[in-house]
């Protein structure tokens, strides 16, 4: 009899799934979720962002490879969220800033290169100016935890975002000419986001903390509270110009110095993301 009833219950289920919109509406809860736009737009500079679905995945050094902060691998769960195609170009932080901070030498002044030689801090100035234009839209820096998650594909065992094959995916100490480039200009990796390994090393919301992998928590994991010593802070992501190979891997933690808001290297930018 029970089964019956969830035999019933399943085909009533799938019948109102299938009902065509024409026919009237549907019965409270009988429709199911409108799926997520693939990509949205932010509204002051047009920049694209696309929808990562939410998952579990294996956290560090999956490969073996990697160093020791790496370890242990550990399951996270991340929920769904839009992260930028692209990092944010100097077209982008001008619209937002109205200056252009960069000085790499081979992209000072190009709009269509990521911005440099921003600080953490600085970057919380130009979400603090997007978000009050934004319509109630809340863009900040992904967590340590969506960045991977989001490079890897969706958390695949990637090496570098997007597979094994460094110079289509990457901009790094090999092909850069030890310079930045115009954002996308390299393949993207399986979510349609572009320069995740290379070009510039990108700004992540968490403090670092070398051990945090041993007693983060597996859903939504927001990095340690404060910093966790001396000479430690934000952590960054993904590899530069130039940084060799090993550098630009998926799972390679680095960071830079946000207490002093001084750490304005032209080898670190950032990208943003939003929850639907
Ligand atoms: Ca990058």
């Amino acid at each position: 009899m029970c089964r019956r009833i969830r035999a019933l219950t399943a085909v009533m289920a799938i019948v109102a799934w299938r009902a065509p919109a024409d026919e009237g509406p549907m019965a409270p809860g009988a429709a199911p979720p409108p799926a997520p736009a693939m990509l949205v737009k932010e509204a002051v500079t047009g920049m694209e962002l696309l929808h990562v679905p939410g998952g579990c995945f294996q956290m560090g050094d999956v490969l073996g490879d990697g160093d020791e902060e790496e370890t242990p691998v550990h399951e996270v769960c991340v929920d769904g969220f839009y992260m930028g195609k692209h990092e944010v170009t100097q077209g982008q932080w001008k619209q937002v800033m109205g200056s252009n901070p960069s000085r790499d030498p081979g992209c000072k002044g190009d709009e269509a290169c990521p911005v440099d030689s921003v600080s953490w801090s600085d970057v919380q100035a130009f979400l603090g100016r997007l978000n009050a234009q934004a319509g109630g839209v809340r863009y900040r820096l992904p967590t340590e935890a969506e960045w991977e998650f989001a490079a890897r594909s969706g958390g695949k065992r990637e090496r570098y975002a997007g597979g094994d094959d460094i110079d289509r995916l990457a901009w790094y100490a090999e092909n850069s000419g030890r310079r930045n480039h115009p954002v996308g200009t390299k393949a993207p990796n399986g979510l349609g986001l572009h320069d995740m390994s290379g070009n510039v090393w990108e700004w992540t919301a968490d403090w670092f903390g070398e051990d945090y992998y041993a007693r983060s928590p597996r859903d939504n994991p927001p990095g340690p509270a404060g910093p966790a010593g001396p000479n430690v802070d934000r952590v960054i992501r993904g590899g530069c110009k130039t940084g060799e190979a090993a550098s630009e891997r998926t799972s390679r933690r680095s960071y830079g110095y946000q207490r002093t808001s001084s750490d304005r290297g032209d080898k670190i930018g950032f990208r943003v993301v939003r929850r639907p």
